[in-house]
């Protein structure tokens, strides 16, 4: 086999006014027209009416290339196109191809016939929005969505690019993965699978499998070779001769492997992997193809109890306490991420206590890389597939293009041991639930309970999910909080006080998050010299009234800084607070809570969000907040609403634990330690384990501060974190005087030694891009802390830190 790639300088042509430009691929319209300087950059906050008309028009992509003797006569020639966004005609030499209708598949075009020595390859596509708008008006009934316009729910395209509550519209328009052609044998084989009919300590026995293209007249004898491979090691292996049949089919055998190692998530045990290869061999051309394989089970719990049903997803029999995040694509150009990008963002999140990461419905699939470091690294995936907020047709040629395209991502990515289940869409239920009040089936209720469902149900190796949320019912979905997942947004969404939190007890919270401000860097860069009045900075709220909201709940918990970057440190901080109050409740409650995930992860432009990493890849305060309190086994402290006592839990997810923990009262007017006590930290199982409780109600909010620190049997401190007793603003600090002294490290990296004069808040080195052991902790009077800056800085870089105490605020609110 061969492979010629096509990626790199294309033409482009304007539709309408013959403009020509230069595009590269894979890449999208508009990036190449914003790397031109024909387009405002993504820091123009105002850019969409400017950039707008390019969804518009149609686009027409072209370039030339040139086949060998050898090439031209190979018996199957084909071009590959990974991804085209989205509607599309090709033709070859003018000979028409065919065309692409789903940016989420890949499409391969027989070229034998139309191939020559000097070829040129034309790839005209449509405008998306007034192709969507025309499937629209033909389907005519009117659909009703949160977010962008009707018209993005008629078509197989990243729902985002049409406006989110974080992000710019920007519809993208482009050839958005690989092009190549590819000479093969009459024969390709391709999406190996396995399935795990039986895992013990002593034995796995797997139903291997692979697909199989053959271009053949007839049925023909051919070879099947099974091997797993443990590192370079060969495992197990089994040879099989099967018929081959014409056209694309798929064929099995039996594989066993002693004494298999499993996969786990991190912190349960190695992430273990094996390698599955498959050779099949016919009329003398022998094809293999690969995949990753781990041996682990996962199933979602569901026991009954007095509030419910439990919702507790089991890997290896183990019930998993789920920590993490919801993942938007990373920037406004799907499918453009490198294995390099993915790495930073989940070392990011797994060096953040976290577990698990859920790919929201109305962004995009992830590829390889980003599974295969999950893979490795022991994420689990909660993998939606790409519906989100809205009615969805159910015609019948939709239908078979979702069939079409959950069978492609089921095969080509369900060998990745990290994806522990599908889930249906985000949101749609409720879209469901209200159009089945004037139709016999909800809008989108085939897609999520028969043909996602259908295909679904072939993959053996994870459960099916019918939406996120979704509370195991039709009629209702006031249940969400006792059964199934939930997303909690009445903090924020029904802008109650954060504290609402405490009161909600859903069984695993999918989804919830706070908005803040982005850091001061890229304020600046959008727009130095605005207020936050300015229109720049207008126009990266995108959630209705957001200004207002940000506004009530930072005074909730601050005085009002001064000045604009003031403002931004204590708005971030709330977001923080608010995570933080919300997490650590329901991480104590496990197994009753069995998940967290914050809404959201990372920004995809410069936006005002429910983020904790921004867009220039700044760490807000909530990631160093989610780390302390995903800690494992970690010790936290939970005061009920009008409680005289908080209640100190140990987080034993990972299993047993043995330790101690410490309640300390510090008292910041005389900088000491006024009260202590010790228990005894014990659990066993995976859980949250109540160990004590300790008197708050007597403490004084303006000058006593809560540390909580855990110690393993042997006497180290495994974890320490500080509590309140009240808001922020009761506490009367001092002004402090930090003194940070730098030092390199072995490896080039930063070392920072901090200390403070007086006990001071929120301590942290700001608009800092990219990694730091710790940021944002509190520090004893002349306590010392170090932390470590790894990774290239900016040239302007400056160590100046800041904490709270500060921090000038205005005198009458
Ligand atoms: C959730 C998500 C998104 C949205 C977020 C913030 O419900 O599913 O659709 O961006 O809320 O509003």
């Amino acid at each position: 086999m061969f492979s010629i790639s096509l990626d790199g300088a294309w033409g482009l042509e304007n539709g309408r006014s013959g403009e020509r430009y230069r595009a590269s691929v894979p890449g999208f319209v508009q990036k190449d027209l914003m790397e031109a300087g024909l387009l405002p950059n993504l820091y123009d906050t105002l850019l969409e009416s400017k950039i707008e008309w390019v969804e518009h028009d149609d686009w027409i992509y072209s370039r030339k290339f040139r086949l060998s003797e050898e090439a031209l006569g190979s018996e199957a020639l084909e071009l590959v196109l990974e991804g085209v966004d989205t509607y599309a005609e090709l033709e070859l030499n003018g000979v028409a191809l065919g065309r692409t209708d789903n940016m989420f598949l890949t499409y391969r075009f027989d070229i034998k016939a139309a191939a020559q020595a000097d070829n040129e390859l034309v790839v005209r596509i449509q405008s998306p929005t007034a192709t969507l708008q025309g499937k629209e008006r033909e389907f005519g009934d009117k659909l009703t969505l949160w977010n962008g316009i009707p018209a993005r729910l008629f078509g197989r395209k990243a729902q985002y690019g049409y406006g989110w509550d974080w992000g710019a519209r920007l519809v993208t328009v482009g050839i958005h993965k690989a092009v190549r052609v590819e000479g093969h044998a009459s024969i390709r084989a391709f999406q190996p699978a396995y399935e795990i009919s039986h895992l013990s300590d002593e034995l796995a026995l797997l139903n291997v499998s692979v697909a199989v293209d053959a271009k053949l007249a007839a049925s023909t004898a051919a070879n099947f070779t099974f091997r797993l491979y443990d590192g370079g090691q060969l495992c197990a292996q089994t040879q099989q001769p099967l018929t081959l049949k014409s056209g694309e089919h798929r064929y099995c055998a039996g594989l066993s492997v002693e004494r298999p190692k499993r996969w786990y998530p991190i912190g349960h045990g190695d992430p273990h992997l094996y390698r599955l290869e498959v050779v099949v061999e016919a009329g003398g051309a022998s094809v293999s193809a690969e995949c990753p394989a781990g041996l682990r089970e996962v199933n979602i719990s569901m026991p009954y109890d007095e509030q419910g049903r439990k919702f507790i997803i089991e890997v290896n029999g183990i019930p998993v306490l789920c920590k993490g995040v919801n993942w938007i694509p990373l920037t406004l150009f799907p499918g453009l991420d490198t294995a390099e990008d993915y790495r930073r963002e989940l070392e990011a999140i797994a060096d953040a206590n976290m577990n698990m990461v859920r790919i929201w419905g109305g962004g995009n699939y992830e590829n390889h890389d980003f599974f295969d470091l999950c893979d490795r690294m022991g994420i689990l995936v909660w993998q939606d597939f790409m519906f989100a907020c809205g009615d969805y047709p159910d015609d019948e040629a939709f239908c078979e293009l979702v069939r079409r395209e959950a069978d492609f991502i089921v095969a080509e990515y369900g060998a990745h041991p990290s994806i522990a289940l599908w889930c249906g869409n985000n949101e749609n239920q409720v879209f469901v639930e209200r159009s089945r009040e004037k139709r016999k089936q909800g809008y989108g209720e085939k897609l999520y309970f028969e043909v996602l469902d259908d295909v679904c149900a072939k993959d053996k190796l994870r459960p099916y999910w019918p939406s996120s949320p979704y509370c195991l019912t039709f009629n209702s979905t006031k249940l969400e909080g006792d059964y199934g997942d939930q997303h909690y947004w009445g903090v924020w969404g029904g802008v109650v006080p954060y504290e609402q939190y405490l009161s909600v007890n859903g069984r695993f919270l999918s989804e919830f998050g706070m908005q803040s401000y982005p850091s001061m860097r890229i304020m600046d860069k959008v727009d130095a010299a605005s207020s936050l009045r300015g229109k720049r900075f207008d126009a990266m709220q995108k959630s209705p009234n957001g200004i207002q909201r940000l506004l009530y709940y930072t005074s909730g918990d601050y005085y009002m800084p001064a000045d604009k970057a003031g403002f931004v440190y204590v708005n971030q901080l709330m977001q923080a607070n608010a995570l933080r109050l919300g997490v650590e409740h329901w991480v104590t409650r496990m197994p009753d809570t069995s998940g967290a995930l914050v809404w959201q992860w990372s920004d995809l432009w410069p936006s005002i969000s429910w983020s904790i990493v921004d867009y220039d890849k700044v760490r807000k305060p909530s990631y160093y907040y989610m780390k302390r309190s995903f800690q494992s086994p970690g010790a936290l402290l939970k005061r009920p609403p009008g409680a005289a006592e908080s209640e100190l839990y140990l987080v034993h997810d990972r299993g047993d634990f043995q330790g101690r923990a410490v309640v300390e009262v510090y008292d910041i007017a005389t900088e000491a330690v006024v009260d202590a006590a010790a228990y005894a930290a014990e659990g066993k199982g995976h859980r949250s384990t109540r160990i004590g409780g300790f008197k708050t109600d007597v403490l004084n909010p303006s000058r006593h501060v809560l540390f909580v620190s855990l110690y393993d049997h042997s006497g180290s401190r495994l974890a320490r974190s500080s509590y309140l007793v009240g808001k922020p603003h009761e506490l009367a600090l001092r002004p402090a005087r930090l003194v940070v002294k730098e030092a390199r490290g072995e490896n080039g990296e930063r070392r920072y030694s901090l200390t403070s004069d007086v006990f001071a808040k929120d301590v942290c080195l700001p608009n800092v891009p990219g990694t730091i052991s710790d940021n944002y902790f509190d520090l004893r009077a002349g306590e010392t802390a170090e932390i470590v800056v790894h990774g290239p800085m900016p040239a302007d870089f400056l160590a100046a830190p800041i904490c709270l105490n500060n921090i000038g605020t205005i005198d009458y609110v």
